[in-house]
């Protein structure tokens, strides 16, 4: 399978697979002009959830991507990416390459032939809110300066070289010196900006900064509302 390009995506909408979904939602979201769909979350991310969530997905008209963030979800259905996940503010090594690791050797064994490795694309978490889920659960240092920031992400862009930096703020609107900082400090690294985006106005704001931006939350509150978020980041 050819892997969709990703580093053209201005807009990405996050779906939960553990919240509730209706019709006129994904409805809202497919005619929203957004230009991917991620399916990711920090609970609930169980095997059944994400199939039912990718099978609901399967008319999309743009691509799918998974973000295996639990070892469950590293099995569930099929979608045209997957982003590997790791945490880079935590003291916490396992959130670092332990749970990816653990995932991988259940998984060798039985489909290491069939594994499509150019299908997956690392992302450098730095979580920022330390109200949301990802935050408690992976104990991340969310207090961090802009500076320490972009000391971060020159660590993970420049010498790590990983492809993406993800700044996530999730449930909440986040600091954008500390995401300029970021932008500047990740060199060739993707930055993507997710966290809080309600408005049109917010959108732009992360997006002259951010490569890509993310809405999550906004979908589920108010979906119509979508489309305005799109608007503000599409290239004319
Ligand atoms: C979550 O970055 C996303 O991973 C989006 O955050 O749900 O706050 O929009 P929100």
């Amino acid at each position: 399978m050819q892997s969709p390009d990703w580093r053209r995506w201005r807009h990405i909408t996050k779906l939960d697979p553990d919240r509730p979904f209706t019709p006129e939602l994904l409805e809202a979201v497919f005619t929203s002009g957004t230009d991917a769909i991620v399916v990711g979350g920090t609970t609930g991310m169980t095997r059944s959830a994400v199939s039912t969530m990718l099978r609901a997905l399967q008319r999309a008209p743009v691509p799918v991507a998974l973000e295996v963030s639990t070892l469950e979800a590293a099995t569930a259905g099929q979608a045209s990416l997957y982003f590997i996940p790791l945490v880079l503010n935590t003291n916490r090594g396992e959130w670092m390459g332990g749970h990816q690791a653990e995932a991988l050797s259940r998984i060798l064994p039985h489909f290491g032939p069939f594994i499509p490795w150019s299908l997956m694309v690392p992302e450098a978490y730095l979580v920022l809110n330390p109200q949301s889920a990802a935050a408690r659960l992976t104990e991340a240092d969310t207090a961090l300066t802009p500076a320490q920031a972009a000391a971060y992400a020159a660590y993970a862009g420049r010498i790590l070289r990983l492809p993406i930096v993800y700044v996530e703020y999730s449930g909440t609107f986040g600091d954008m010196e500390l995401l300029a900082a970021v932008k500047e400090g990740a060199g060739g690294a993707h930055v993507i900006y997710g966290g809080g985006i309600a408005t049109a106005e917010q959108a732009a704001a992360a997006g002259s900064v951010a490569d890509t931006i993310v809405v999550g939350n906004l979908i589920y509150r108010d979906p119509g509302r979508l489309r305005e978020t799109v608007a503000a980041v599409q290239r004319r």
